[in-house]
């Protein structure tokens, strides 16, 4: 019998693709080339199954180029590469890989928070630059993560995790803005409390940015939002390249409008906005907040059980559309 066709558009873990071989006829990318638009409609016309990892754009014209195309698989949680509307329209199922990065982005989130209030990046650039040569009451004083106050914006799974590390873990007050309220039991579990997102620009010492992206959050964080933060605040994005309007952080970093920002995901990336690239006071990571072994590897495996799940068994695990079953 012969095995269903699919592509897993990057490289992947070499176990995921032995995996995967054993239910399908797989055209890996063993380059690892980004592929363009036109190269993935070229190599998807004879597929069933794509396997994406999240840089991939998947819309109407591709579609409509690809009608054998039954299903795309992310590997990331965010989708915001797939046009979903018109991938049920076309009939084409969506999954996504949520829950098994949860707590290793919480982690980072975290991490990149402290790295940015205790400005680890910018001193640690100072010493290997050889400038180290005497103590000084106020050499790269920063803020305190501790007894502050914590606005999240984006109140999921990764937001909820980074709220219980701030108030269980630093003590810190929580408030949370998201496009529902959460229940009162998670509001508890989380120690969180659901202000305005004005307000929550306001008395914020430490801004999260975890929301997902779309055209209603294209720039949630503009030059006015940023002129309503306190001077000390620090801004924290792992959301997706976009939330933040790029060009007015670098200016309102430049300005110390506000005090700092630590950044993972950008506009446009892998480019980087020039001017944040010369403004000391940011903390620049190249999106990998999900980068543990153990994470990346489950959200490959949970891509693939998508694939195997609807392809031969007709049972997605994590569908987007799941209209498209009925
Ligand atoms: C991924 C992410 O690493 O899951 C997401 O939405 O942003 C990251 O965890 C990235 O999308 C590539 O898979």
């Amino acid at each position: 019998m012969t095995k269903p066709r699919i592509l897993v558009a990057r490289a992947i873990f070499p176990e995921v693709i032995e995996r995967l071989k054993q239910h399908f006829d797989v055209e890996p990318n063993l380059t690892d080339e980004l592929l363009s638009k036109a190269q993935l409609t070229e190599k998807l016309r004879d597929k069933v199954g794509v396997f994406t990892t999240g840089g991939e754009r998947i819309d109407a014209e591709l579609l409509a180029a690809c009608p054998s195309l039954k299903i795309c698989a992310n590997m990331a949680v965010g989708y915001n590469n797939f046009d979903v509307p018109a991938m049920t329209a076309a009939g084409v199922l969506g999954t996504n890989a949520p829950d098994v990065l949860t707590e290793t982005t919480a982690d980072f989130g975290f991490a990149l928070l402290m790295a940015t209030a205790r400005r680890i990046s910018e001193s640690e650039h100072f010493l290997r630059a050889g400038k180290w040569t005497r103590w000084s009451y106020d050499m790269f004083a920063g803020s305190d993560i501790h007894g502050s106050t914590l606005g999240i914006i984006g109140m999921g799974r990764i937001g909820q995790g980074i709220a219980k590390r701030g108030a269980l873990g630093f003590g810190m007050k929580v408030l949370y803005h998201n496009r529902s309220r959460l229940d009162s039991i998670t509001e508890a579990e989380c120690k969180a409390r659901y202000v305005s997102k004005e307000e929550l620009l306001k008395t914020a010492d430490h801004v999260v940015l975890v929301v997902p992206y779309s055209a209603a959050s294209h720039h949630t964080i503009g030059a006015a939002e940023l002129a309503l933060m306190k001077p000390t605040a620090t801004l924290i994005n792992i959301a997706r390249g976009g939330i933040v309007d790029d060009a007015a952080l670098a200016k309102a970093l430049r300005e110390k409008r506000i005090a700092a920002a630590g950044l993972d995901v950008f506009e446009g990336e892998p480019k980087v906005h020039p001017n944040l690239l010369t403004v000391p006071n940011v903390v620049l990571t190249p999106h990998i907040a999900s980068a543990t072994l153990p994470t990346r590897l489950a959200m490959a495996n949970l891509a693939a059980d998508n694939l195997i799940g609807f392809l031969v068994n007709g049972k997605p695990l994590t569908p987007l559309n799941p209209e498209v079953l009925a």
